[in-house]
């Protein structure tokens, strides 16, 4: 580990010796966390941030040419039958990577989620609608049912933060991993980067800390390869990676249609999208840049873009990213090599608790104070040989759990997941009860483990079965009506 004098040399060489200011308060166990912090940080790459990103940040340019990117439709109503012919396909070559042990669930959880003002780790929030089940426990439960189904195990990989990684794993632990094997289960912590004052020093969140956040859900990438999980994947025989975001209680977690077709056209990285419902929604814009997909965030494309129509009427970027991805795990090494992934780093300004360096004092700024930096994996799209697009619907397939009110809150998400149920159910035969506006009119939630589809539900469901207006309905795991 770093001495005092080893820290102070490398500080001064890059202008940051101020972080050392309580060094002389500080108790041993102190002393050491704050030298190791230091130690883990590399200032020549963290130089090269400072000047690029918080002391000489240039704006952020789009494209002159961008275009819409190719897309595989859903099979929906409107399928034409060379679609309908290719998904029967992909479903067909997913289900055999899935029965060869070669697919991996990851879940990218390492997020701060700071919108959704819960305290602890998101995935352990309680969001379906009868037996109030947590998000990590939706998940296990698809990835478990989907397992069962192929007869082969898939691994489960949860990215985690420092901050979250210990109440994570408990939680697991707690719950037993939901009859997951503890050891097909792997937390792998993501890393961070510093927070840096808009005067390009680093700020402490206490005297013996810095004021660092996770990397951003880009950093899920180097944090596989650091974390040796992609040699375990290796290991297993892991081919491809099924990725998908904490706060989406309705993504079909393993879709064996997605992994074919990204297998069926050996792409390297593969996305799913829905067409957007409003041209400014928060979601990622895919877009074709100099012959490469590539994704840009809402924030960052211009309203005229945004809204710009094709000569139909149709918006012309309609393709919104959802963060479900299906990664190939060779490409993963690839971009990882060395140890460090080649994401470009987005900047974000952002209001940081630190410590005053003259008073020693606790300062809650009013305003942004502070430069916080991210990679987004997205962006590792435009670094794939070959990547596919595949439409999926909103309805069945995106309701995420953001905020703690209004759009993609609890009380959205509960409203879609009744929904979802609710049309499974009717299409499988079974009634349910409807008000005169048509609303559904009980609470419905079907266990994964009985059905993770609509196709599963349809080969399965008693259309004898009874649901009461306004009382609860839950269809569990055999099929059995009201237990958890
Ligand atoms: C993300 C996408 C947006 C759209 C939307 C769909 C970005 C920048 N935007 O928006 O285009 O697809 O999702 O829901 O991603 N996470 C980590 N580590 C981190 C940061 C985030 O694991 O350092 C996880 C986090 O736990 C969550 C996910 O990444 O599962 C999304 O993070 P977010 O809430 O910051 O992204 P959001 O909602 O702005």
């Amino acid at each position: 580990m770093f001495d005092i004098a080893t820290a102070k040399e490398v500080l001064k060489r890059h202008g940051q010796e101020h972080v050392l200011k309580f060094y002389d308060e500080l108790d041993d166990e102190h002393r050491k966390l704050l030298l190791r912090q230091i130690e883990g940080l590399d200032f020549d790459m963290l130089d090269g941030f400072i000047e690029q990103y918080v002391l000489n940040p240039k704006p952020l340019e789009i494209p002159t040419k961008l275009d819409p990117p190719e897309v595989v439709p859903a099979v929906c109503g409107r399928a034409d039958e060379a679609t309908i012919a290719l998904h029967a396909e992909a479903k067909t070559r997913g289900e055999e990577l899935l029965a060869a042990g070669k697919v991996a669930a990851f879940t990218v959880a390492g997020g701060q989620g700071t919108r959704l003002g819960y305290e602890g780790p998101k995935g352990c929030f309680d969001v379906t609608p009868v037996v109030k089940k947590s998000l990590f426990r939706v998940f296990a439960e698809q990835i478990r049912a989907a397992a069962i189904r192929c007869g082969e195990t898939i691994p489960w990989y949860i990215l985690t933060s420092p901050v979250n990684d210990i109440p994570t794993q408990a939680y697991f632990r707690q719950n037993d991993f939901w009859g997951f094997d503890p050891k097909d289960v792997i937390f792998v912590q993501q890393g961070t980067l510093p927070a840096i004052g808009f005067d390009g020093k680093l700020l402490l969140a206490r005297k013996y800390r810095l004021a660092v956040s996770p990397d951003g859900h880009g950093g899920s990438l180097t944090a596989l390869r650091r974390s040796g999980a992609l040699d375990d994947m290796k290991s297993r025989g892991i081919e491809v990676i099924s990725y998908f975001q904490v706060d989406n209680p309705i993504v079909r977690a393993i879709d064996p249609v997605f992994i074919g077709l990204h297998s069926l056209q050996s792409a390297e990285m593969s996305a799913k999208c829905v067409a957007k419902c409003d041209p400014l929604e928060k979601v990622g814009n895919f877009c074709v840049v100099d012959g490469k997909v590539c994704v840009i965030e809402y924030s960052d494309l211009p309203d005229e873009l945004a809204m710009a129509c094709n000569d139909d009427g149709r918006l012309k970027f309609s393709a919104g990213s959802i963060a479900i991805h299906v990664f190939s795990r060779d490409f993963v090494e690839r971009l990882t090599d060395g140890g460090l992934c080649q994401l470009p780093i987005h900047r974000a300004e952002k209001k940081v608790p630190h410590i005053d360096i003259t008073t020693g004092e606790q300062v809650l700024p009013p305003a942004p104070n502070a430069v916080k930096l991210e990679m987004f994996v997205f962006d590792a799209m435009q670094l794939a040989k070959n990547t596919v697009i595949l439409e999926t619907l909103r309805e069945e397939e995106f309701s995420p759990v953001k905020n703690a009110e209004g759009t993609d809150s609890l009380v959205t998400s509960l409203h879609d997941q009744i929904r979802r149920a609710a049309g499974w159910l009717e299409r499988a035969g079974v009634p349910v009860p409807r008000d005169a506006n048509g609303q559904v009119a009980a609470a419905l939630e079907i266990s994964p483990l009985f059905a993770d589809s609509e196709e599963s539900l349809t080969e399965k469901a008693d259309p004898s079965i009874s649901i009461t207006p306004g009382q609860n309905f839950y269809l569990g795991s055999k099929g059995q009506i009201g237990g958890a």
